[in-house]
């Protein structure tokens, strides 16, 4: 006798073993109430909706499927983990706040969550891994990947598959593959998933097929024998894909908001003894229509919003980010400099840089998250007479270093490195901090990195480093610009610091690095407080002439809540330890740890890199 449909009230979950007594309904109605569930949190707290509205089915599927925690499932980027959260008895609300759930896998908050990530790509290495160390012991559990169609693309996922093929510890690929990376994914290694033969129109034929004939006894029976023959003619007509050629069985493409054939896939694919790779297709934004119809990205990672309207909540009229004021500026170089080509790796829509793309579209081009790829591609670009423009978010730029400084510095390339998210990020934690650069930048010769407070510096840096300077490196944050009127030329001596105000006393010098210098501007100003300021621009390599202009105060304050102690401070510190400096030198940066997710301010505060904490410490030495 059919079950009556039991409603799941998902605030109560505790852990996940009530799924597999579910009937059709209940998950459906389940399904329907986590959809509803991530609209809402997200639309209060902002996060990753796309990408988690796709994958409902396919992890309810998967926890009813697969024994987790024993089993092990390893999210890749971990952007779309919102359902496995709410399973696993986590609440959305106030996602991404301090010391409140974070909106990707953290094993702090979970024995569910066993690995973790932010940058896209690890997954395949890290199940391989697990699945190494679990033969090694002679444990027995299945290790399980979720990754999507854009990630698994590049260099590092194909790394870890031609690993996983050739080697006999079994590792179990899930492929979310929605035809969408942050916007639409760019390469031609993703069409090859749209042509594998046995195609979408087949699947939605055969599944439609089988609802029919399994109304009766005398169709199910038929379905079953045509299902054979089927199946024996397959296997000799269908070409095997490139992952079986690899050494993974491929199994697909399945419907990934089917739960029954998903369920049926994961059973398959436990009952083998070799690696598989499941090819699920699913619709990002499923069940938001807004969310469902967008190509461009806008849906994926989302500030609150108005849920009937779709429009942002907080509106800020008249402010513009950095990343957009760089994108406009990249359009008018871009015009001025026509041997100039624009890089991105699957950032384009973070970056605001997708006017650029429709300006100058042969002169544009994304290569998806292939940060190595792009650093090389600059550094070969700009031998052959092109001005590259790499646009990269700081922690992306990580992936980069041995390209940055091997194949671009060395050969002596120049080119512009627009370094976005520079800093402190807020919401997205520790993975995602742009804090680093300073310090891994510094350590690689010919690269110039450069950090503008206003508008008219970056206007000007960006021209600067169209002369053939080598590497040269602008930062910006994740905020606002504090707009200028009028964005006028700066007098700028390439590679000096900017000295704002000389006091009239030798006391106190305050090297202020980044916007915030203009805080501390206004505090210095509106609390009458005479010291000497100092908006260094140019972070690295120093010049000593400014350093020379510091050695006779008693206290040299420096400021820099964009970067790590071990970048622009310590280059600072040890610089005028090298020319004899005698007095007091206060160096307050970020320290050199991992920051969880909240707010910057949050952030700075913790750390005491607010410019009013800053003041104080300033106005506390001139007593
Ligand atoms: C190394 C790295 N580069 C860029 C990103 C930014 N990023 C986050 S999610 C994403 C798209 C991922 O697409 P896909 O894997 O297909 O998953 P989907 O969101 O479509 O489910 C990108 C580019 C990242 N997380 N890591």
């Amino acid at each position: 006798m059919k079950k009556e449909p039991q409603h799941i009230d998902i605030s109560k979950i505790k852990d996940p073993t009530f799924l597999k007594s579910l009937n059709e309904d209940e998950l459906e109605m389940l399904c329907a109430d986590i959809r509803t569930e991530i609209i809402k949190e997200t639309s209060l707290y902002g996060g990753h909706l796309s990408s988690n509205l796709g994958t409902v089915e396919l992890t309810v599927a998967l926890y009813r499927s697969f024994n987790f925690p024993k089993d092990k499932l390893i999210f890749d980027v971990g952007h779309q983990c919102y359902t496995h959260k709410i399973l696993t008895g986590r609440s959305l609300a106030h996602l991404n706040e301090k010391n409140c759930v974070s909106g990707f896998e953290k094993m702090s908050e979970s024995p569910y969550d066993c690995y973790e990530a932010g940058h896209s790509s690890t997954s395949l290495s890290a199940a391989e891994a697990f699945a190494m160390a679990r033969d090694q012991k002679g444990e027995k559990y299945d290790v399980v990947a979720l990754i999507g169609d854009a990630s698994i693309v590049n260099g590092l996922s194909f790394e870890a598959l031609n690993s996983i093929g050739s080697r006999p510890n079994k590792v179990i690929v899930v492929l979310n593959d929605n035809d969408m990376s942050i916007g639409r994914p760019s390469g031609g290694l993703g069409k090859f998933f749209r042509t594998i033969s046995t195609g979408r129109a087949y699947n939605h034929f055969k599944a439609g097929y089988r609802r029919v004939m399994y109304r009766t006894v005398l169709g199910k029976k038929l379905y079953s024998f045509s299902y054979a023959i089927k199946s024996a003619i397959k296997q000799k007509l269908v070409p095997v894909t490139m992952f079986d050629n690899m050494g993974l069985t491929y199994i697909g493409p399945i419907d990934g908001h089917n739960i029954h054939a998903l369920e049926r896939a994961f059973k398959r694919a436990r009952n083998t003894t070799k690696s598989v790779l499941i090819h699920t297709y699913t619709t990002k934004g499923k069940g938001y229509p807004y969310a469902e119809k967008d190509t461009n990205g806008y849906w994926h990672g989302v500030t609150p919003f108005d849920i009937e309207t779709g429009q942002p909540k907080n509106l800020h009229p008249g402010l513009i980010s950095w990343s957009h004021y760089f994108s406009d500026l990249t359009n008018e170089i871009m015009s001025k400099y026509q041997n100039s080509e624009l890089i991105v790796p699957a950032t384009q829509k973070g970056s605001g840089l997708e006017q650029a793309f429709q300006l100058y579209p042969s002169r544009c081009i994304d290569v998806g998250i292939a940060e190595e790829h792009a650093l090389t591609l600059a550094g070969a670009m700009s031998l052959q007479g092109i001005h590259p423009i790499v646009a990269i978010y700081s922690t992306f730029l990580q992936r980069a270093y041995d390209e940055l400084s091997h194949d671009c510095a060395r050969m002596g390339a120049n080119m512009t490195i627009l370094i976005d998210r520079a800093g402190l990020v807020g919401s997205n934690g520790e993975t995602h901090q742009g804090i680093y650069d300073e310090a891994y930048l510094k350590s690689i010769p010919h690269v110039i990195v450069t950090m503008p407070a206003t508008q008219s510096e970056a206007k000007a840096l960006y021209y600067q480093s169209f002369d053939n300077h080598g590497i040269v490196c602008i930062r910006y944050p994740r905020d606002f610009v504090s707009s200028e009127h009028d964005v006028l030329p700066v007098d700028m001596p390439f590679g000096r610091w900017r000295f704002l105000h000389k006091a009239a006393k030798k006391n106190v010098a305050l090297i202020a690095v980044g916007p915030n210098s203009g805080e501390i501007e206004k505090g210095l100003i509106a609390q009458n407080i005479d010291v000497t300021l100092i908006n260094p621009v140019y972070l690295n390599p120093i010049d000593p002439n400014d350093i020379a202009e510091l050695l006779n105060y008693e206290h040299v304050f420096i400021y820099d809540a964009y970067g790590t102690k071990e970048g622009f401070g310590s280059t600072v510190e040890s610089a005028l330890l090298e020319a004899g400096y005698k007095g007091k030198v206060h160096c307050h940066c970020v320290p050199n740890e991992f920051i969880k997710h909240a707010t910057i301010k949050q952030q700075e505060d913790a750390s005491g890199l607010l410019p009013e904490q800053i003041l104080s410490l300033v106005k506390a030495v001139l007593k």
